[in-house]
């Protein structure tokens, strides 16, 4: 009989990946069940009700597992610790592993509640460590695994990191082997093939090195291995990735290529990408980029391809905030070229912006809502709250230098629950909250330029009295949320998870 693995994904429905592993894993030849506690909606996450974590644990029981994993963020430590607890109490002697980036950031936390850790990616760890335990070998010495044994932890060296992504199978989308739990009902099917969108990864790690970032964590991980820490898949494997998609998720209207830095590897692999992909895939995609690489060459290519959407990390429009978040030098002469090559190009672009950086002064934050205000509309703002992620550059050197609590990093913190997308009744200062406010109306386009100009120029009195014209902002965000609603509607991808993500008015998400 086959060795039985579950792996178990919390708020999301999406998780590449435990689908990665999953697919490793079978064609290892071992069997997995996926299990999906619930799907990410919006920023207030709690512990799921007991009926749900119930239903969890009579799939399991039903299973019959010979090892459990868990997948999880920083912000989901308290929630893995209580499951991890009722699954042991439910299936005694079962061992449970844990994986993904905050068993990588912050192993020394994890290890006590766990029989194993993973470190870093786990295709080939896993599959070591499941033949190990089918057949009855040493699981203490596997490269990537951390193992507690008998009150000892083995902390075993991590393994290069995969040079040929090509080698790796797609991820597991098939509908025989999940769960999904959300509302006291389980429903034995793939719950991600309802949607209207799909992500996909043609890459893994990234040529940027931003100190507020979990990629500096995996580049002190793997900082011994010389191969490449950015690798590429090929375009055929992509593709053939997403054709597969497109014959099982039977509303898919929508790309998102969603590697951290999408298509840095440029040239031939791009040329190669928008040759295929109009005849072979054909729907609208959109992709992250950074300031570096809005070429002009590189996104008409995309444009002719079918991109219609880039997602652009501003994070700061002050230039010294930005060499503090991210190391590298600002990018506000390449966001300026770039709106005004967006004038011609007509590419939906929505900037990421960083707030809550208690190190940011007035005047950076100032600089920021001048910048936002003078950027060419239209454009849409995602903002993100800053938090401290365990291990990143900028909470080592917060840390080192005394500025930040160690109560305040996420995991022990669970801030990233609630504020990671920035929501608007999140407690912030006067000061805060009139630069905020700025910052919302700055997209607008029915917002009068001149008009923030002028109320920077008087921000003492407006700072005194900040109320209303946060609450105009507040309200100026319904009307743009309203409005991409209806653009969903209108384009036939309104579905049920967006209409949730959507309808919460209170949930708010500012735009
Ligand atoms: C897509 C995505 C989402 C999606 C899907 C989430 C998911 N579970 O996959 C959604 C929108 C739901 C989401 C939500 C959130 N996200 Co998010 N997300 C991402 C993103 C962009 C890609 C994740 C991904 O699929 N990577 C590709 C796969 C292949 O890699 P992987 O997940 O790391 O898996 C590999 C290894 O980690 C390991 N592994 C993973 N799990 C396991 C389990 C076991 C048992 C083993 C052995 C190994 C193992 O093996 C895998 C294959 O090699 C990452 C950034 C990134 N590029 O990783 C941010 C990221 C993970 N998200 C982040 C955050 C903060 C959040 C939120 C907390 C934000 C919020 N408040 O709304 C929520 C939390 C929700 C949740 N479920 O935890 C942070 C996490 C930082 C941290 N230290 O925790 C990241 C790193 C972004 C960032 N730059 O800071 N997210
Ligand atoms: S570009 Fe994005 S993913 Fe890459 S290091 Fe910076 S924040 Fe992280």
């Amino acid at each position: 009989m086959s060795f039985r693995v579950a792996l178990i994904a919390i708020y999301s429905v999406e998780s590449a990946g435990i689908r990665y592993l999953s697919a490793a894993l079978r064609r290892a030849g071992h069997d997995t069940r996926l299990l999906f506690l619930r799907d990410w909606v919006h920023n207030r996450l709690q512990m799921p009700s007991d009926r749900d974590v119930e239903l969890l644990l009579e799939h399991l029981a039903e299973y019959r597992p010979d090892l459990v994993g868990l997948s999880l963020m920083s912000s989901l430590f308290p929630m893995a610790r209580e499951l991890t607890t009722r699954i042991r109490a439910a299936l005694p002697g079962v061992p449970v592993i844990w994986g993904g980036i905050h068993p990588t950031s912050a192993p020394e936390d994890c290890i006590e509640h766990v029989d194993y850790l993973c470190l870093g990616e786990g295709e080939q760890a896993l599959v070591d460590l499941c033949d190990a335990l089918r057949d009855g070998e040493d699981s203490t010495t596997i490269a990537s695994i951390w193992a507690r044994r008998d009150g000892v932890v083995h902390r075993n060296p991590v393994r290069a990191p995969i040079a040929d992504l090509d080698s790796l199978p797609w991820p597991d989308l098939d509908d025989h082997n999940k769960v999904y739990i959300e509302h006291g009902r389980a429903r034995r099917e793939e719950p991600w093939k309802r949607s209207a969108e799909y992500r996909v990864y043609t890459s893994r790690g990234c040529p940027c090195r931003c100190a507020y970032c979990y990629v500096t964590i995996l580049r002190d991980l793997y900082r011994d291995h010389p191969g490449p820490f950015y690798r590429v898949r090929s375009v055929e494997h992509v593709l053939g990735e997403l054709e597969h998609v497109k014959r099982h998720f039977p509303r898919l209207a929508r790309v998102k290529i969603d590697d951290d830095t999408s298509f840095a590897a440029g040239g031939s692999w791009v040329e190669a990408f928008v040759a295929s992909y109009p005849q072979r895939i054909g729907l609208p995609f959109e992709c992250l980029l950074i300031p570096p690489m809005l070429q002009r060459a590189l996104l008409a290519a995309l444009k002719q391809a079918g991109l219609v959407r880039v997602q652009v990390g501003i994070e700061s429009g002050s230039p010294a905030e930005t060499r503090h978040l991210h190391h590298r030098a600002p990018g506000n002469e390449d966001i300026l070229a770039f709106a005004e090559l967006n004038r011609e190009l007509g590419l939906d672009v929505v900037y990421d912006v960083i707030i809550d950086n208690p190190a940011a002064t007035e005047e950076m934050k100032l600089e920021t809502a001048r910048f936002l205000v003078d950027l060419p509309r239209p454009y849409s703002v995602y903002f993100y709250s800053l938090n401290y992620f365990p291990g990143t550059a900028l909470t080592r050197a917060a840390l080192a230098e005394g500025t930040l609590d160690p109560a305040q990093v996420e995991g022990r913190s669970t801030k990233a629950w609630h504020q990671f997308r920035v929501s608007m009744d999140w407690p912030r200062s006067d000061e805060d909250r009139f630069y905020l406010a700025i910052y919302c109306l700055a997209s607008k386009s029915f917002v009068s330029r001149r008009w923030l100009h002028r109320l920077l120029d008087d921000r003492e009195l407006h700072k005194r009295n900040v109320e209303p014209l946060y609450y105009l902002a507040w309200g100026a965000n319904y009307l743009r949320m309203t409005a991409v609603a209806l653009d969903y509607l209108r384009r036939g991808e309104l579905t049920r998870f967006k209409v949730r993500q959507y309808g919460s008015l209170l949930k708010l998400i500012s735009q």
